[in-house]
């Protein structure tokens, strides 16, 4: 009688297209990583004035971080050490990348997706790169586009080049430009203009969102850009539309490898600039699109989280949801986001945002839901992206290389809540280069020259030319610099921080 049980069990389930049992070491993986996300941004992280419900649902099935780092408080660095497990500053060219960059990452290079695809892992990124691609000079985005995604681990990509704001405004889906027609071929520049096409510059007349800082050289879609482009007409994106296509595509790669183990790697233009919601959201936050553009993503993450469930995979899969640093108002655009905040914190309770020293540069929201493994609750471990690496590794029982992602730890008994000690100490690298070092609660931010606000943005830097020290057990909001008090702690985390930069600090 068992047998035939059994059979009509399997054969139920095959119908019904459900997932067959797996190790339990093998989860799918889902890495939802958003862009200029807050620490104050989500209705889990204290919001009031938007709602996230859906992100929120995701908080409430697993764990909370509240002390999660990005590495830096910009996009290409954070994503650089995110995927090799090396400091972003350790390294020249890591910096915000434009929109023609060769690759930044070379092929052969132990690689977060590389180590999951050698697991059995079918890997995939769906959304911004921002990490250069081709050779030396900058990829052919009218052949075939090499040293891409594809060559650093992972087996499907479909991919904004660079930035929302960036030209090209056009998807490349594995080696190619998507809907490009050959008779008219792309050209970029981030130097000399190419082509005719009016630049926002020069036609303001044309623009349906106008730029309040750089953002004013090729007018795609109404809006201009950084760099200058010609061609592609037919391949150009539609920003209305970027959520839906990302999320479309991220669906389809999950459907298609709903029986192996799958590694997704959803990186979202959400809530990058320019704010350009679906018309479904505009309007809808009443935060103007900076609060639109969060509904969105909130959106997007609820399309996830249905699909897993209708796949019957939810409780097998780890699901990661975080930003790539910290909040900013103005980032480049008229978009009414400073005058419509309404009383939103954005960075939360911390002090800065994006570009940023203090704490509102890197650190970040960061979910991790695991019906299978990991028990809801919050935590406050201090934890760092850049041992995502390392921690899934470990998961997944591969060895990372002698010499390769030289600064990824294995966290991963924090990551899953298991334990509550994580990282002795976490390092933090603003848009300036300066480097802050977290150790327990106390934070170090090493003296630089500069400006304290950027006056664009309107961020506080977190630049001084004098040595900064912050309690931030009793001082989150990083108000009160005590080092002239604690002279010894200054000495013993600048020494730990010219360690760590000497990589003399063992990673491992
Ligand atoms: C800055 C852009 C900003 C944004 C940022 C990169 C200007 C004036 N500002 O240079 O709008 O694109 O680069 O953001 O051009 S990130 O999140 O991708 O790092
Ligand atoms: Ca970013």
């Amino acid at each position: 009688m068992r047998q035939p049980c059994l059979l009509i069990f399997l054969l139920v389930g095959s119908f019904f297209g459900q997932a067959q049992p797996r190790p339990a070491s093998k989860p799918n993986i889902v890495l939802v990583y958003a862009d200029d996300l807050g620490y104050g941004d989500l209705g889990c992280y204290g919001a009031t004035k938007v709602a996230t419900p859906n992100i929120d649902r995701l908080a409430r099935g697993g764990l909370r971080f509240t002390r999660a780092h990005a590495t830096s408080a910009t996009c290409t660095p954070s994503r650089y050490a995110l995927l090799t497990g090396e400091y972003p500053w350790r390294r020249k060219g890591t910096n915000i990348a434009p929109g023609d960059a060769a690759a930044i990452i070379e092929p052969g290079r132990t690689t977060l997706p590389a180590v999951l695809q050698k697991a059995g892992y079918q890997t995939g990124v769906v959304g911004k790169w921002h990490l250069g691609l081709g050779p030396p000079g900058g990829p052919d985005w009218n052949g075939e586009i090499t040293k891409g995604p594809n060559d650093i681990g992972f087996d499907y990509s479909f991919l904004m080049p660079a930035t929302g704001d960036r030209v090209p405004c056009v998807f490349v889906e594995n080696h190619r430009v998507v809907a490009l027609d050959p008779n008219d071929p792309i050209r970029v520049s981030f130097g000399e203009p190419v082509g005719n096409e009016p630049t926002g510059k020069d036609h303001p007349e044309l623009l349906k969102m106008k730029p309040s800082h750089g953002h004013d050289n090729t007018i795609i879609n109404g809006i201009s850009r950084i760099g200058s482009m010609s061609g592609g007409k037919a391949a150009r994106w539609t920003d209305e539309d970027l959520a839906d296509v990302l999320t479309g595509k991220a669906i389809d790669f999950m459907d298609k490898h709903r029986s192996t183990p799958f590694f997704l790697y959803l990186s979202t233009h959400d809530i990058h600039v320019p704010r350009v919601p679906h018309q479904r959201f505009a309007g809808k936050s009443g935060l103007g699109p900076r609060g639109d553009v969060i509904l969105q993503l909130d959106w997007t993450v609820g399309e996830i989280l249905k699909a897993l469930d209708r796949l019957g995979l939810t409780g097998n899969t780890l699901v990661v949801l975080s930003s790539d640093n910290g909040a900013v108002i103005d980032d480049g655009y008229q978009d009414g986001a400073v005058e419509k905040l309404s009383g939103h914190t954005p960075s939360g309770p911390l002090r800065g945002g994006k570009y940023s020293a203090f704490e509102g540069g890197t650190r970040v929201p960061l979910l991790v839901r695991w019906p299978g493994r990991v028990k809801p609750g919050v935590t406050d471990a201090l934890v760092s992206q850049i041992d995502l690496l390392a921690s899934l590794a470990k998961l997944t029982g591969r060895a990372v290389p002698a010499g390769q992602a030289p600064d990824s730890r294995d966290q991963l008994s924090a990551w899953l809540g298991e334990t509550k000690t994580g990282r002795d100490h976490v390092v933090e690298h603003a848009v300036s280069g300066t480097l802050s070092v977290v150790k327990g609660f106390w934070k170090y931010i090493e003296p630089s020259q500069g400006v304290k606000i950027n006056k664009n943005t309107n961020t506080e830097t977190g630049a001084d030319a004098q040595p900064q020290l912050y309690d931030l057990a009793t001082d989150w909001a990083e108000r009160q610099n005590v080092a002239a008090a604690h002279s010894d702690k200054i000495r013993e985390l600048a020494a730990l921080l010219q360690e760590v930069r000497k990589g003399i600090v063992a990673a491992k």
